[in-house]
C-alpha cells in the first residue's frame, strides 16, 4: 500500500501548474495546499522561488501588485502552494481591487484543500493592519498559520532577534495555531524550517490538527 504519511516533499520540482481568476477556476478541491499571503511586496513569490530553487518559477518585482491571479504551483501530486495578490497596492484602481479582495476572501473562506497560510511580512514593518485582520480570521476559523519575518538580511542579527521575539510575544495567545521565523529568499536563510513545516502541512495529517490525539 501507499504510505502517505511517509511522502517526503522535494520542493525543488515544483512546476507551474495554473492560474485562477475565480475561486470557481482553481483545480479541484480534493487536493492538499498551502497559500502565501501577504501585503503587496512582502517577498512571496521569491520565498517560493527559493524554496524551490527555481529563481524564475513566480513572477516577482519592485513593483507591487505584480501577482495578480491565484497561481497554483504543484510540488508533488496534489500536493500545491499558491501565490496569492498581495494587499496594499496603491496603484490598483479601486473596483480591480475590490474584485481581487472578494476571490481571495472566497478563496479563504470556501477552499477546502487549504491546508495553512504561509503570511509573509517584511520584517521591518511587521504586524501591519492587514497582517493583524488574516491574523485575527485565521483565529475563528482555526486555521493554522505559519508566520514569515521576510527580508531579514535587512537586520543586524541582534534587530532579527528582537522583531522575532517581540512578534512571537505579541502573538503567544494563538498557542500552537501560529509558529514564527525569520527568512531571507535572498540569502536563503530559513528555507529549512519552512520546508519542514510545509511538508508537515501537506503530508502528515495529524500535524493538522494538533489538539485531537483521538481515543
Ligand atoms: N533583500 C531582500 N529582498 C527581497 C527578499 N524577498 C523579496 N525581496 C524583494 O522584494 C521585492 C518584492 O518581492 P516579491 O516576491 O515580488 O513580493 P510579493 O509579495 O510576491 O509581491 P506581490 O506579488 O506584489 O504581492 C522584490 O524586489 C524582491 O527582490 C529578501 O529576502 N531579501
Ligand atoms: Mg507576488
Amino acid at each position: 500500500m501507499d504510505e502517505k504519511h511517509a511522502e517526503k516533499l522535494d520542493f525543488s520540482g515544483t512546476r507551474f501548474l495554473q492560474s485562477a481568476e475565480t475561486v470557481n477556476q482553481c483545480p479541484p478541491d480534493d487536493a492538499d495546499e498551502v497559500a502565501f499571503v501577504g501585503r503587496s511586496n512582502a517577498g512571496k513569490s521569491s520565498a517560493i522561488n527559493t524554496l524551490t530553487d527555481q529563481p524564475k518559477l513566480a513572477r516577482t518585482s519592485k513593483t507591487p501588485g505584480r501577482t495578480q491571479l491565484l497561481n497554483f504551483f504543484q510540488v508533488a501530486e496534489g500536493k500545491y502552494l499558491v501565490d496569492l495578490p498581495g494587499f496594499g497596492f496603491a496603484k490598483v484602481p479601486p473596483h480591480v481591487k475590490a474584485k481581487w479582495e472578494k476571490q481571495l476572501e472566497a478563496y479563504l473562506r470556501e477552499r477546502k484543500s487549504l491546508r495553512g497560510l504561509v503570511l509573509l511580512m517584511d520584517c521591518r514593518h511587521p504586524l501591519k493592519d492587514f497582517d493583524r485582520q488574516m491574523i485575527a480570521w485565521c483565529g475563528q476559523a482555526e486555521m493554522p498559520v505559519h508566520l514569515l519575518l521576510t527580508k531579514c538580511d535587512k537586520l543586524k542579527s541582534g534587530a532579527r532577534k528582537k522583531v522575532l521575539l517581540e512578534t512571537r510575544r505579541e502573538l503567544v495567545g494563538y498557542g500552537d495555531l501560529i509558529s514564527i521565523q525569520l527568512f531571507s529568499a535572498l540569502k536563503g536563510d530559513g528555507a529549512g524550517e519552512l520546508k519542514g513545516r510545509l511538508q508537515s502541512w501537506l503530508c502528515d495529517p495529524e500535524a493538522r490538527e494538533p489538539s485531537e490525539t483521538g481515543a
